[in-house]
């Protein structure tokens, strides 16, 4: 078959010395819209901290950390000899009743910087499977304890837990779950924070809001706490487009699941790894989950890795029976990977003598400050940040959502600046080592685009 190859396939074949045999067809892409993105394809040839550069040599600011998961930025040294190094040394190995040294140090690094209690670690390959594995822990658990009736699953409306059956059914973002039957059964969803009448332009957590954890209550009187397994709610909400936590909603909605026996769960793929200005949002907020799925910034994304943080009693509860037999039928084939291991340690070495797992907290006012100057700049209804993360919402066109800010970030990718879109909310999260100037340059990109939409 004789294909067109476009001529920035052929440009990006060439920088890496390659001849490209193929176009643009075969590959499915993934959350994109493909027939437009191949019309005019947008192409990434090499990064290195806080750039891209795309294959026609324009360098690009980062402003998301890639997809929300280069924490550290690009290219970093330590974490790319971590990985040639581990690649020569040790490719694979199975964890199926094998180990390797990597994979329990890690354990150990990763519960050293947990919340106090999250000290048992189960290694996936990616957010989504992070999520089925910690739903699965938490059905497993009470059945484990004798409390087998305990399998109902509460997430939240507008909530983002990955792309699998078990986290889109959690999930509350109609358009990721409407297409795809009814996934998983007995699952209910607690009413999302967002309340632009009373928070709109808030600076950090919105003062109003602390009670919608309440509606937790009313799903217990509907189902009945003895068939309740577990809550997952993101702490922050990324995904859907930053939506803050109220002032002492995460609190309450962590003592009445204590009330109820309630597991606990907090999805930290996006503000896991620093993102808050902590480790880990749980940090940030002050309240400590049963679980905490993470990934992403576990290994700055440089080879896919997810984990489940456990408290040690959930694990404990599993460790009965006879010795030879296996606790929880439940792994993948790559769980500890040794290069992800490698490149994760590699990553947790360079976020501490960086300093950047408290660099966000740092730099969030400033942040703050920058992201809020954009009040009253046209269309703009609200904006929203914790740490170095950011939500600019804009008023959709009329009668054609995302729209708008589709075209904001068609309009900055050209200029010179990647940003994430999500509905009509344009998010920043740049890497953590972003200096103030950096800022200030994603702030006035993002104004002209902002005025240019108008
Ligand atoms: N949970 C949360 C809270 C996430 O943010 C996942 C699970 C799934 O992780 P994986 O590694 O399976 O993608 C995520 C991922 C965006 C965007 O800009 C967000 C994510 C991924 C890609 C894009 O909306 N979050
Ligand atoms: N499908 C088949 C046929 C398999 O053999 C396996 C793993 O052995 C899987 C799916 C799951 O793959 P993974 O462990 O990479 O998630």
């Amino acid at each position: 078959m004789n294909k067109a190859i476009d001529p920035a396939l052929m440009q990006a074949a060439e920088a890496i010395g390659s001849t490209p045999s193929t176009g643009l067809e075969a590959w499915w892409m993934p959350f994109t819209a493909n027939r437009q993105f191949k019309q005019a394809p947008r192409l990434l040839a090499r990064a290195s901290g806080m750039h891209y550069w795309d294959v026609h040599g324009r360098q690009i600011l980062d402003g998301v950390a890639g997809l929300w998961c280069v924490n550290a930025g690009h290219a970093r040294p330590r974490i790319v000899q971590a990985i040639q190094q581990q690649a020569a040394e040790l490719d694979f190995a199975p964890t199926f009743q094998m180990g390797h040294p990597k994979a329990f140090e890690l354990a150990e690094r990763l519960a050293s910087i947990a919340p106090a209690g999250l000290n048992r670690v189960f290694f996936a390959n990616s957010g989504s499977e992070a999520v089925e594995t910690a739903l699965k822990i938490a059905l497993a658990y009470h059945r484990v304890r004798g409390e087998g009736t305990r399998t109902r699953l509460i997430g939240r409306e507008r909530g983002y837990h990955g792309v699998n059956f078990g986290g889109i059914s959690v999930g509350g973002m109609v358009g990721n779950r409407k297409t795809f039957g009814l996934a998983v059964a007995g699952v209910d969803h607690l009413r999302h924070t967002h309340d632009p009448a009373r928070n709109a332009f808030s600076v950090g957590q919105p003062l109003h809001g602390a009670d919608f954890a309440d509606d937790l209550e009313r799903l217990v009187a509907l189902h009945d706490a003895s068939n309740i397994a577990a809550v997952i709610v993101e702490p922050v909400a990324g995904s859907t487009g930053v939506l803050v936590p109220p002032v002492g909603y995460l609190q309450r909605l962590r003592e009445i699941c204590t009330r109820h026996g309630i597991l606990l769960i907090f999805d930290e793929v996006i503000t896991g790894f620093g993102r808050t200005g902590q480790p880990f949002a749980a940090q940030t907020f002050g309240v400590v989950p049963d679980m905490i799925t993470c990934a992403k910034g576990i290994n700055n994304g440089c080879v896919p890795m997810g984990a489940v943080l456990v408290r040690q009693d959930l694990h404990d509860a599993f460790m009965t029976g006879p010795e030879h037999q296996i606790e929880f039928f439940h792994g993948y084939t790559y769980s500890a990977h040794p290069l992800a291991c490698a490149a994760a340690l590699g990553t947790l070495d360079t976020y501490a003598e960086e300093g950047l797992l408290t660099r966000a907290g740092e730099l969030q006012d400033y942040f703050a400050q920058a992201v809020h100057s954009l009040k009253g700049e046209p269309n703009v209804i609200d904006i929203r940040n914790i740490g170095l993360v950011g939500g600019i919402e804009l008023a959709p066109l009329p009668g054609e959502p995302t729209k708008r800010a589709f075209g904001i970030f068609l309009d900055l990718y050209a200029k010179g600046l990647l940003v994430r879109t999500t509905g009509d909310t344009v998010a920043l999260s740049p890497p953590l080592i972003i200096e103030r100037g950096q800022i200030d340059q994603i702030v006035d990109l993002l104004r002209g685009a902002i005025r240019r939409a108008a």
